[in-house]
């Protein structure tokens, strides 16, 4: 076994069934599916998510990415027996007559293979033992592998096999799909469905390689590959299923799909598995080969390190820049697969870092989407392009306006969608360092600039001039507790660095890409008059800073609420949030997550001298519960910034163990993809100290824990890989 590189489930813990399928998901950045069992049990979540599937289906307040068809099923029976791990309601282990006498599941980092070993006895008394292995094939985004060994290691059991491809899903009960077409014959099977509102067509067709003669039978509308065989003693048996997948968004002929999967599947059989299995994993080797990040001297780190960048790296698009990688990634229903600032500011950093060319394509899904920013900001009457808080396919705002149901019967108004608009500076920032560390001029030049630059053109719109300054009122900084609050010293200052930066960038364009420059000047009317008021927001932007305590405020009255000393509630499961209640707790100044310290991370000591940023940290870190995800890691990244040691690696630690641990008991929904980025940068940015000077050259400042030896990573900057190691003094 790799050690450090593997994730492990030993025994079994049916109480952690849904944490375990989350933290299990396979992907290849085409689609990802939970690390559900291929004998399916009641209470699993079973989930394949594929990139840009949405719909919105009927009751559901907003579009959803669609959970999709069911390409895991083989069912087991030994001599009668059906091989299950529990009962179907997940309570009591030892089912239908059965034994598990042993159990191990695996996921291989470096490989993204998924293996599970099972020692199982049938009531017979035979005794099988069982390797299931999956995975999605990396070098193909249209094919999965499974296989399962079969080994009678006592008895001569007679095995029956059942796979097939389960087209009855759904998002917790919502239906998306019509129309389904399901057949097969002999060891094929397939299914063809579309959605109901968004008219996506995708298709899914498998193979089944098994001994006996392999019929296809229709049972309950499901499309059966069954087949029978005897094992004798100590002997074995191999079987091999083959998952191919289309959609109307990869043909455009939808007619053509049922051909496409046919074929694949052809190529796939004459390819065979272990050969199939040695492509897939010669591109993980490439993808670990820039983004693996060693360290020595902390066990739990390294591996941690390696699950959160294994988690960005199955979700990540690879051949499709209209698709965007969703807060939960693609591993669970969580925010309904939404794409939030968590991209841009925590999931594509070390993307950016590590594979340009998969970053390119997240930014490339916004460049696509700014008919719909533009529309938004024309709705709410202002001019540019304002993205939507939540994303999906049509680039239109998807964030539900009202909360699902309380347990009071109420519910309750979401604002952010409303008034969470930093989101069009945040896209702004991803571009910008992305160019900065790819030198992608060609991506900046078509696209990227209009990004920065139009979204621009929003806030130079949004703006209001009053008491003699300009102001933002009815904002959601990234602390969500405080709703609708004017003035938020992150989304103010970061309109300032938004404006100073597309002014810089028009000037670079200037001599760099005259007619670019041109072309954009009259596309998005960047008249003088406008570049003149760009600049004086520039000048005259309120920055609510206290003077004699040299710290910024985080908005005007926010000192004049009750203080909560937060860290006296530890140790606690709940946010604070949650135990003071909504009401109380949004009158008090506990924060949910990095605001200042957000703003701190961004532009370093462009914000300020080091004395603020750190009377800054002080002030705000006491009064943070971390209610969100996105918090530990950035509060790592600042405190060893500010050589705040203790709490730089307690909160690295916290943010790289939010799924494993599952802190926060909702893993079930998905994976955190924002903490996983963010422990990347909490690691090279922060305890690293690694970034680029006003010339685009590399500096690091290492401040490596005391317990940590060594710390060695490669980062692309401007096309070439550059390696980098640091140790401490031994
Ligand atoms: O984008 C985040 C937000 O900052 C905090 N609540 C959850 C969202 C999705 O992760």
């Amino acid at each position: 076994m790799r050690r450090l590189w593997t994730l492990e489930e030993f025994p079994f813990h049916p109480e952690r069934l849904n944490h375990c399928e989350t933290l299990f998901t396979i992907g290849n950045g085409y689609l990802a599916t939970r690390g559900t069992f291929e004998e399916g049990y009641t209470g699993e979540l079973s989930t394949t998510m594929v990139h840009g599937i949405f719909n919105h289906a009927k009751g559901v307040l907003v579009p959803e990415l669609v959970n999709s068809p069911n390409w895991l099923p083989i069912h087991l029976t030994i001599d009668g027996t059906p091989f299950r791990l529990i009962n179907q309601n997940v309570t009591t282990l030892n089912p239908t007559g059965g034994a598990v006498l042993g159990y191990r599941r695996t996921l291989d980092l470096y490989t993204g293979v998924l293996t599970r070993e099972v020692l199982f006895r049938a009531e017979s008394g035979s005794i099988v033992r069982l390797v299931f292995e999956r995975f999605a094939c990396l070098h193909d985004d249209h094919l999965m592998a499974q296989h399962v060994q079969i080994v009678a290691v006592d008895g001569t059991p007679v095995i029956e096999v059942d796979s097939f491809i389960d087209h009855r899903v759904s998002n917790n009960e919502a239906q998306h799909w019509t129309d389904v077409a399901v057949g097969g014959a002999g060891p094929r099977t397939q299914v063809i469905t579309r959605t109901n509102q968004s008219g996506y067509t995708l298709g899914m067709a498998a193979h089944l390689i098994a001994p006996g003669a392999i019929n296809t039978v229709m049972e309950n509308g499901v499309a059966l590959s069954r087949t029978h065989f005897t094992l004798q003693l100590q002997e074995s048996a191999d079987l091999y299923k083959y998952t191919t997948i289309f959609t109307s968004r990869d043909l455009a002929d939808p007619t053509q799909i049922g051909g496409a999967l046919h074929q694949k599947l052809d190529e796939a059989v004459a390819e065979g598995f272990s050969h199939l299995q040695s492509r897939h994993e010669r591109e993980w080797a490439h993808y670990w080969d820039t983004s693996d990040v060693q360290i020595e001297g902390d066990e739990a780190s390294q591996f941690a390190v390696r699950f959160t960048m294994y988690h960005i790296l199955i979700s990540a698009p690879r051949h499709d820049d209209d698709v965007s990688i969703g807060a939960k990634t693609l591993s669970g229903l969580g925010y309904k697969g939404h794409v939030f600032w968590d991209t841009e500011l925590f999931i594509l950093p070390p993307l950016t870092l590590t594979q340009p060319k998969l970053a390119r394509n997240l930014l490339m899904y916004r460049y696509h989407r700014l008919a719909g920013a533009r529309h938004k900001a024309q709705a709410n009457g202002y001019e540019g392009a304002m993205f939507p808080w939540e994303s999906t396919d049509t680039g239109e705002e998807t964030t539900p306006q009202w909360s699902d149901v309380q347990p009071d019967g109420s519910r309750i108004r979401i604002w952010t969608g409303d008034s969470e608009q930093h989101i069009c500076t945040d896209v702004a920032y991803g571009v910008l360092q992305y160019w900065r560390w790819t030198g992608d001029d060609e991506f900046l030049i078509k696209y990227g600039a209009e990004i920065v630059l139009d979204t621009a053109v929003f806030w130079g719109s949004r703006v209001e001039e009053k008491n003699d300054r300009y102001e933002i009122s009815q904002q959601i900084g990234p602390d969500e507790y405080h709703e609708n609050i004017d003035n938020s010293v992150f989304t103010n200052r970061m309109v300032v660095w938004h404006l100073s930066e597309a002014l810089k960038l028009m000037e670079w364009l200037k001599s760099h890409a005259s007619t670019d420059a041109k072309r954009l000047t009259d596309a998005l009317h960047l008249t003088p008059e406008r570049l003149a008021k760009w600049q004086d927001i520039i000048q005259r932007m309120y920055i609510p800073f206290d003077l004699e305590k040299q710290i910024h405020i985080q908005f005007p009255g926010f000192f004049d609420m009750e203080f909560i000393p937060v860290p006296h509630y530890e140790p606690r499961t709940l946010s604070v949030q949650a135990i003071l209640g909504h009401s109380r707790s949004i009158q008090t100044q506990v924060i949910k997550q990095a605001d200042v310290v957000m703003l701190m991370a961004l532009l370093g000591e462009e914000l300020a001298s080091m004395p603020v940023l750190l009377n800054n940290f002080n002030t705000y870190f006491p009064r943070t519960d971390h209610g969100s995800s996105l918090s530990p890691a950035i509060h790592a990244w600042v405190a060893a910034r500010l050589g705040l040691a203790d709490i730089a690696i307690d909160m690295f630690e916290h943010a790289g163990s939010i799924d494993l641990n599952d802190n926060k008991g909702n893993v079930r929904d998905g994976i955190h993809g924002a903490a996983c980025g963010g422990t990347y940068q909490a690691l090279v940015f922060g305890i690293c100290g690694l970034k680029l000077d006003a010339n685009g050259e590399l500096t690091a400042d290492p401040q490596l824990p005391s317990h940590w030896k060594s710390v060695s990573f490669n980062v692309n900057h401007r096309g070439q890989k550059k390696h980098f190691r640091f140790t401490n003094p031994a």
